[in-house]
């Protein structure tokens, strides 16, 4: 008898700098209650899901982007409501938001996700280690892209933890445009991989086709849940914030490489999906048998080199 488990992507539409977390907390019960409904047993919410996506803004003051942006706990008295309905219904989920935290005597500020349990407690922590975008001012583009600004890169790696019976993995947004995330979260046995992005339809460097974008967004999506032989769960905030739009296209991958469900709008919107969890036996065992097929004794480039550099066996 295979596992299964009912996943959920709880999709949020638009966040706008004048929504309240108390508003987006409403919000978020509410698509837990409904991805509860529907049978769900774990549910995805997106990346930043508390705010919205303030990379975009040049802001000097600290301190409010602090106050604004990051959570200095979670859960926080404003959050408890959510983890509270999550113990109540009996459903886990994995949240992504601004972590504000002080370390050896320092502030430090990540972009953070977490996996909570049925009985409404913190399981795991993952922190962005992607960061997309710039650090600096660039006043003359429409929008800025300060991930590299506002979050230093995460320092706890990639790891997987024994969740409500699946061996599930942590990533957020940009993570999903490099393979050796994933294949870090599969070769410690993954099962599942939950992914929160917020993707803007514009490209900041140069005018490109917005499907295009979306196109890059489900390839990747549906090779990565092939090649490492697990369900992926990617759910989007998207939709117009104070005029400027990301894209939606929430889905649920099965092993397979198979789209199995995905969302149709730009609004908060729950897709389910019923997961054999053991679909990705055979796949696991033959065509992606890491141990069997792997041959890392050639792939040390990919761990020493960064940047790509013209090496050509001919000089
Ligand atoms: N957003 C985008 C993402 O990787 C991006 C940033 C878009 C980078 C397109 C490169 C190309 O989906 C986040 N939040 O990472």
């Amino acid at each position: 008898m295979s596992r299964h488990m009912k996943i959920a992507a709880a999709q949020l539409g638009p966040i706008h700098l004048a929504d309240s977390r108390e508003a987006v907390v409403k919000r978020l019960i509410a698509l837990m209650r409904e991805a509860q409904s529907q049978g769900a047993r774990f549910i995805v919410f997106p990346e930043l899901a508390l705010t919205t996506f303030f990379p975009r803004w040049w802001m000097k003051d600290q301190s409010e982007v602090d106050r604004r942006f990051f959570e200095a706990s979670m859960p926080s008295p404003v959050t408890q409501p959510l983890f509270d309905e999550s113990k109540r219904l009996g459903v886990g989920f994995y949240i992504g938001y601004g972590e504000l935290t002080e370390e050896a005597g320092r502030m430090r500020r990540f972009n953070t996700a977490i996996l909570v349990g049925p009985d409404g407690n913190v399981v795991g922590k993952y922190r962005k280690v992607h960061l997309p975008g710039h650090a600096d001012h660039k006043p003359q583009a429409a929008f800025q892209h300060l991930e590299k600004k506002y979050f230093e890169v995460g320092d706890i790696g990639f790891k997987v933890w024994r969740f409500m019976d699946a061996i599930t993995g942590m990533l957020i947004c940009n993570d999903r445009r490099w393979p050796e995330a994933f294949r870090m979260l599969a070769l410690q046995g993954a099962e599942i991989v939950a992914l929160g992005f917020n993707t803007p339809t514009e490209n900041l460097h140069y005018p490109e086709p917005p499907a295009l974008r979306v196109h890059h967004h489900l390839i990747m999506a549906q090779s990565m849940a092939f090649q490492n032989a697990t369900w992926l769960v990617e759910t989007a905030k998207c939709g117009v914030e104070d005029g400027f739009r990301m894209f939606g296209h929430s889905v649920i991958v099965a092993p397979t490489g198979e789209i199995a469900a995905k969302t149709t709008t730009e609004d908060d919107e729950v897709i389910c999906f019923n997961a054999d969890i053991d679909l990705a036996q055979n796949l696991k065992q033959t065509m992606f048998n890491f141990a069997a097929h792997r041959r890392p004794e050639h792939y040390k480039l990919i761990i020493e080199r960064i940047g790509a550099e013209v090496t050509p066996a001919n000089g």
